[in-house]
């Protein structure tokens, strides 16, 4: 299996609960390698930026809002096949029907609320990942 990294964002309500530490252990745990990580605060407009795709849908002004509420912290992952896995890892867009042991089934409180964010594709986790750091800020491209 191809070694592949994902974009991951633990949100302002990850932050707002005092998660960061036990999200990332279990992120740590799962076996995805941390190769970038900062805490950041998005506006309205970033926030918008990264969830373009979602424009026309419904809650795309509350997603500005609650991704705007406050700090949070992107990662890049690397691992095997990391896209599936960490989609797998953190479960269902809405927790009431997130896989039992996930990240989003043991903390998220809403489909809008969610904890955490995951790309979907290899070529949306490069995207992604250019939206938040820049190739100095990936560890692993130094070493
Ligand atoms: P994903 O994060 O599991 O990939 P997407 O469908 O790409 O899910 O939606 C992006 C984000 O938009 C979700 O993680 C969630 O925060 C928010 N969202 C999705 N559906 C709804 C909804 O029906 N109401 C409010 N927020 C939603």
């Amino acid at each position: 299996m191809a070694v592949e990294r994902t974009l991951t964002i633990l949100k302002p309500d990850c932050v707002r609960k005092e998660l960061i530490g036990e999200v990332t252990r279990r992120i740590q745990e799962a076996g995805f390698t941390i190769v970038a990580m900062k805490m950041t605060r998005l506006t309205p407009d970033t926030a918008g930026g990264f969830y373009a795709v979602h424009r026309e849908r419904p809650f795309y002004d509350e997603l500005c809002e609650f991704m705007s509420s406050g700090p949070c912290v992107p990662m890049i992952l690397e691992k095997e096949n990391a896209i599936e896995d960490f989609r797998t890892f953190i479960g269902a867009t809405d927790p009431a029907e997130a896989d039992e042991g996930t990240i989003r089934a043991d903390f998220a409180d809403s489909v809008g609320e969610n904890i955490i964010h995951g790309s979907d594709s290899v070529e949306n986790g490069k995207k992604e990942a250019a939206y938040f750091f820049t190739e100095a800020e990936v560890v692993a491209n130094k070493a």
